[in-house]
This record gives C-alpha cells, sequence and structure tokens, in this order.
C-alpha cells in the first residue's frame, strides 16, 4: 500500500511545542507536507508576518519529520486537494472565531468530496506556547517594525483597507475585526487617525485647533493597545518650519505616513466643500512644505502623501494632475485625492489619467461621499489605500445618545440593556498582559 499523504498548513514565524506535536500526529499517519501559507493570505486570515515566506520555509523544512513544504496560497483548501490529494488534513482543534469556522466547513467539504479525513489535534494552549504568541504579534507595535509595514502592504495586497481610529478601544477594533464572507477572510490592514473624528471625539471643530500634543496623545493611546501601521491625518501640515517637527515625531514614534493636504490659512473640514471660505497654498509653496518634510526624515520608511483639494474646491481636474505631477516630483510619497461628489466619476477619471504617466505612485482615497464604488473598482482604477475616515465615529454617536435618552425617558437602564455589548465581552476584548 502507498504511503498515505497527510498534509498540515502553519500560519506562523515560530515552531513551539503546539506545532510540533501536531507534526508528530501528522507523522504518525503518513507522509508529512506542510504548506506555509503565503504573505497576502496570512495578513488576511491572522497578522503580518514578522519572517518572509522563505525564511519560514526553511523554518519549517529544518523540523526532522517534514517531507516537504509548499506554500498554501489561500486560506481554504480547494487548490490543495487539487494539488496534493492528501488522505488526511491534520488540523488543532482551535475553532473558535467564525473566521475558523469557515475553514473548518471548506476542509470537511472537500475531505467528504474526496474521500479524505479531518484529524484534529488539541490545541497546545499552555503558558509557555501563548507567550510565544503574544510575544510574537507584540512584537509588530514596536516602532522599526510597525513604521515600515505601510509599504510593504501597498505591494502585498491588491488595496490596502484603512479604519479611522481614535482611541484605544477603537483601536482595537481596527485591530481585532476579523470577518469571513464566503470564500474570503478580511481584516483592515491599517489605521487613520483623522483629524475630523480626533477632534470631535474631544467635542472641538476640525480646524487644526486641537494641538500636535494631543494628536500624539491619541496616536499613542491607540499604539499601546495595536499592532497595525497608522497613516496620520496631518490636515495642512502648519508651516513648514513646524512641520519638519511634525514629520521626526510621527516617525520616531512608528507612525508610517502623515498625509497634508494643499490649504493654507483656517482649514475646514474638507466635506464642507465651497460651502466655507478655504484656501488652497500654490504649488510652489505645498512643494516646499513637501520637500522640506522629506528632508527632515530620517528613515526611508516613512511616507509623506500629498493631499489634493482641488476637487473639493471645485478647482477643476487639470488644476488636480497638475497637482499630483508636481507634489511627486517634489518627492511626494502618495497622493491622496479627494471628492465629496456622490458621483465616484471624477475619482475614477483622476486616478485614470495619472496612472497614464505615473504607474508607481500610490494613490489614496477616502469614499465618504462615493460610498457605491468597491475596493475592487477603487483598485482597477490604480487606488492603493482605502481609508473609511469616519465611519466608527458616525456608528457610535447615534448609538450613544439613543442610549442616553432612553436611559432619562425610563429613569433606569433596564430598557436600554438588551441593545448593549455585554459586560463579559467588553472585558474579553481587552487583552491583559
Ligand atoms: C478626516 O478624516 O479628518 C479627513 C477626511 O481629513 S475628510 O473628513 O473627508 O476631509
Ligand atoms: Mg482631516
Amino acid at each position: 500500500m502507498s504511503e498515505k499523504i497527510v498534509y498540515t498548513c502553519f500560519c506562523t514565524d515560530v515552531i513551539h511545542e503546539g506545532h510540533l506535536n501536531i507534526i508528530k500526529k501528522c507523522k504518525e499517519l503518513g507522509k508529512v507536507i506542510v504548506g506555509v501559507l503565503c504573505d497576502s493570505e496570512m495578513i488576511r486570515y491572522n497578522r503580518f508576518p514578522l519572517k518572509s515566506v522563505d525564511e519560514r520555509i526553511e523554518m519549517i523544512k529544518a523540523i526532522p519529520d517534514v517531507s516537504e513544504v509548499i506554500v498554501q496560497n489561500h486560506v481554504m483548501y480547494d487548490e490543495i486537494f487539487e494539488q496534493l490529494h492528501p488522505d488526511y488534513i491534520v488540523h488543532g482543534d482551535n475553532w473558535g472565531s467564525s473566521a475558523m469556522a469557515t475553514i473548518k466547513n471548506n476542509i470537511l467539504e472537500l475531505a467528504a468530496k474526496n474521500g479524505a479525513e479531518l484529524v484534529e489535534v488539541a490545541y497546545t494552549y499552555n503558558e509557555n506556547t501563548q507567550k510565544i504568541d503574544r510575544q510574537n504579534r507584540e512584537k509588530l507595535a514596536m516602532p522599526e517594525l510597525r513604521r515600515g509595514r505601510l509599504r510593504k502592504l501597498i505591494s502585498m495586497v491588491p488595496i490596502v483597507k484603512t479604519l479611522e481610529v481614535h482611541s484605544g478601544i477603537t483601536g482595537l477594533i481596527a485591530e481585532k475585526t476579523v470577518v469571513a464572507n464566503g470564500e474570503h477572510i478580511d481584516q483592515f490592514e491599517v489605521m487613520w487617525i483623522s483629524s475630523l473624528c480626533d477632534s470631535t471625539a474631544k467635542g472641538k471643530p476640525d480646524i487644526e485647533l486641537v494641538d500636535m500634543t494631543s494628536r500624539f496623545r491619541t496616536i499613542d493611546d491607540v499604539m499601546e493597545v495595536t499592532t497595525k501601521p497608522i497613516i496620520f491625518d496631518g490636515d495642512t501640515g502648519g508651516l513648514t518650519e513646524h512641520f519638519v517637527y511634525t514629520v521626526r515625531s510621527l516617525e520616531r514614534m512608528g507612525v508610517s505616513a502623515v498625509i497634508i493636504e494643499d490649504k493654507k490659512g483656517l482649514k475646514k473640514n474638507s466635506l464642507f466643500g465651497t460651502e466655507v471660505e478655504q484656501t488652497q497654498a500654490t504649488i510652489e509653496e505645498f512643494s516646499a512644505k513637501i520637500a522640506a518634510g522629506k528632508r527632515a526624515q530620517l528613515t526611508d520608511d516613512f511616507m509623506i502623501i500629498a493631499r489634493i483639494e482641488s476637487l473639493i474646491l471645485e478647482q477643476g481636474m487639470e488644476d488636480a494632475l497638475a497637482r499630483a505631477k508636481a507634489f511627486v516630483a517634489a518627492g511626494a510619497d502618495g497622493i491622496m485625492i479627494h471628492s465629496r461628489k456622490k458621483d465616484p466619476s471624477e475619482i475614477v477619471e483622476f486616478c485614470d489619467k495619472f496612472r497614464e504617466f505615473d504607474k508607481e505612485t500610490p494613490i489614496v482615497v477616502v469614499p465618504t461621499s462615493f460610498n457605491t464604488i468597491t475596493e475592487d473598482e477603487l483598485a482597477s482604477h490604480g487606488v492603493n489605500i482605502v481609508i473609511y475616515a469616519n465611519q466608527l465615529t458616525r456608528a457610535a454617536f447615534p448609538a450613544m445618545k439613543k442610549t442616553a435618552e432612553d436611559i432619562l425617558k425610563y429613569h433606569r437602564a433596564y430598557e436600554v440593556d438588551s441593545t448593549l455589548l455585554p459586560i463579559k465581552e467588553i472585558i474579553s476584548l481587552i487583552d491583559e498582559l
């Protein structure tokens, strides 16, 4: 009888006793083939890898009982069954999350169809393995590791999904929300510290009133409890003489990018458009600010992204494109183009025209008004980063207001209780060291 083929997939940067236990079980069943989940799927499903895919392959090849190591390109197992015809799939029994449950269903369906068997091994969840897993995840929060990850993500995923955060708790939502959606598992890769939402959380208008010390405090609150990269909304960047200090501070903290907009004087939120007085800086003024910021930064990781307000201020497509060209020439590492129209066509037109003369520079968009366009459509027009800039704040506000009103109305909290997150869940959201 030919030897049975046993397959297991690892999505880890370190091998600990839990993994060795799985390999031991595999070896008892036949020839051991281990899959290394590719980078883009590891990011979607779990977290950013600390080791390159080649390093992870070498690490697993070094385990004595492993016969072969392959790259698994999709978190679901369809291709694996086609390619290897395994007799057994061995997996830890840690199917707790909905994402894991989706994977289990996929394996069970394929196993039933192909006459294979899923073998579950008790997941080794002791103090040592927990500590190794936690420390590996937490390393991603260190400034040197966090800062450079945005650039890497741009080249690794089709479009970088970015969620607004303005506190530790919203940071945790961006960090931990994972959704299994049909055959894909998804999570946000990056966080956005919005000037609008950071100001709103403090009950202040979005006019560069909240000072940098306070904005940095928000970044720090988020950083303390998360590992994902951060893009900072730097408003106009302020005076060039001040902006260079902001760049240094953000870079030192481990922020990946700052986006500054080409306005001057009293800045108002872009979604007001021309309803309020707002002045665009000249191309020369803003280019000089970008160039000064680029000269000030100390690492190659940090990105200064130029935000163009021409469409917001109704200055036309040609002006927007001329500015994009000039700001890239001044050193901008990316272009954010903004619009407050519901119809995404001017954004699409900008992206298509920009890509005619610049294939490389990352494009960032904030689809608050033009929210019918999907991530896939944006990516097909050359967009690299999509920012959901204020939805968390706008979701929380009506819920909090209604709860406050109902408590006043009923003179007790009983009536609102069923709409609230159970205390147990809020406690489990927060990690303890
Ligand atoms: C923010 O989130 O603060 C932004 C995006 O700058 S917008 O509010 O659309 O101008
Ligand atoms: Mg802003």
